[in-house]
């Protein structure tokens, strides 16, 4: 409805439904007819049937052709079959409706229910968060083309690993394969060791906290949306501490309800900001082994950013961390670096490493950036 009317377009919208109203209002109408003309119609031609059929075989009993018994066992037997064989040509109609509908409940009834607990290992400890790719590459099942071709890397447990690339490069679909929510088409993706595809999901999913790059909240309070998928008992203490860590604990406390604020439809409306970071709040509080951050500070300020990385570093330490962002501010602390360009690694190192590769996509963004934020500065001096 918004992007309706931030584009003026009711009207289009309107005429546009109308139209497609008076396609249905038309086909009714003409189903009515039919209606309206085959049952009168199929009536008299039936009773004119019967009819005949009644007066001859009264003929006939008249003239000692058949019995009497004859003539009513006739009757009788017309009455039988006439009616069920009318009534048959109604359930075909019917029957061919129903089958549109069941042919749409199969289509989700026939999914096949995503496997959790079977796999060749069933890990009891925490995963250490060893991570190798080797030559992978992925295609979406819907798509054809690759979207990740070819990757190989190797972080150990603890380290991080940043990705940088232009949109559409590959960084959410590769983040994606971890947890797998899709399949890798071919090479390896070895968690300490052990191929992911011989891990249960539900194991993965544990060990990894994904705060995914639209955030989603459920339109439940905020307390309970923080809490989603801990998985043990926690105290509120624990609860605001992980708000406080993410920086959004201040807003929370401004609504009302506080912790109890319902969001969504029901309820308060974040800003992108904030609904960002209590996803970020969420995944502290799991406290996960594997920590994926995919652009998770695109829609805060630079000041909260500084305030939520601050507690991200903290969060870092001791765990493999993924991170994807724009700005190299965030990504230069990282043990590595892989720049993305459609699917491929087109450089690899870490924040100097990749600097004094002049000429390289890395130096490049680098020289942008910082120009930007010296053009920032020298105008902001001048305006004061
Ligand atoms: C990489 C395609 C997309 C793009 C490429 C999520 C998704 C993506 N794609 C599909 O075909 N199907 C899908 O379900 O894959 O997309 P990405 O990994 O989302 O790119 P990114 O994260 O590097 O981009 P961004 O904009 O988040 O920085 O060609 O069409
Ligand atoms: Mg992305």
């Amino acid at each position: 409805m918004r992007v309706v009317k931030a584009f003026a377009r009711q009207g289009y919208e309107k005429e546009k439904f109308d139209k497609d109203n008076w396609k249905k209002y038309i086909k009714g109408k003409f189903l009515l007819l039919m209606h309206s003309l085959f049952w009168p119609l199929s009536d008299i031609v039936l009773t004119t049937q019967m009819l005949f059929g009644f007066v001859y075989a009264a003929y006939m009993a008249i003239h000692g052709e058949i019995t009497v018994g004859d003539y009513m066992a006739y009757i009788g037997l017309l009455l039988w079959l006439i009616f069920p064989i009318r009534n048959l040509g109604r359930l075909i109609v019917q029957t061919s409706t129903g089958m549109v509908s069941y042919a749409r409940l199969m289509e989700i009834t026939k999914q096949t229910r995503e496997d959790l607990t079977s796999g060749k290992v069933q890990p009891t400890e925490p995963a250490r968060g060893e991570i190798e790719f080797k030559n992978v590459s992925f295609i979406y099942s819907d798509g054809k083309q690759e979207v990740i071709k070819d990757i190989s890397f190797h972080i150990k447990p603890g380290q991080s690993i940043a990705l940088l690339g232009s949109t559409g490069s590959g960084k959410t679909s590769l983040v994606n394969l971890l947890p797998r929510f899709h399949e890798y088409t071919s090479g390896e993706i070895l968690l300490d060791g052990v191929d992911l595809k011989d891990y249960p999901r539900k194991y993965l999913r544990e060990q990894i906290g994904i705060v995914q790059q639209e955030p989603f909240l459920f339109s439940r309070s905020i307390r309970e949306n923080i809490l989603y998928g801990v998985g043990r008992s926690v105290t509120q203490e624990e609860i605001e501490a992980a708000a406080k860590a993410a920086a959004v604990h201040d807003v929370i406390l401004s609504f009302p309800d506080g912790y109890n604020t319902i969001v969504g439809e029901k309820g308060v409306t974040l800003s992108g900001g904030q609904k960002q970071r209590v996803t970020i709040a969420r995944t502290i509080l799991k406290n996960p082994k594997i920590l994926i951050l995919d652009d998770s500070t695109s829609s805060v300020d630079t000041e909260t950013e500084a305030e939520i990385r601050k507690a991200l570093d903290d969060l870092m330490e001791h765990r493999t961390t993924f991170i994807i962002a724009h700005r190299i501010q965030s990504v230069m602390k990282a043990d590595h670096i892989l720049v993305l360009d459609k699917g491929q690694i087109i450089q690899k190192g870490n924040h100097e490493e990749l600097l004094t590769q002049f000429g390289g996509m890395y130096r490049k963004i680098y020289d942008i950036q910082t120009r930007i934020d010296e053009e920032l500065e020298q105008e902001i001096a001048r305006v004061n």
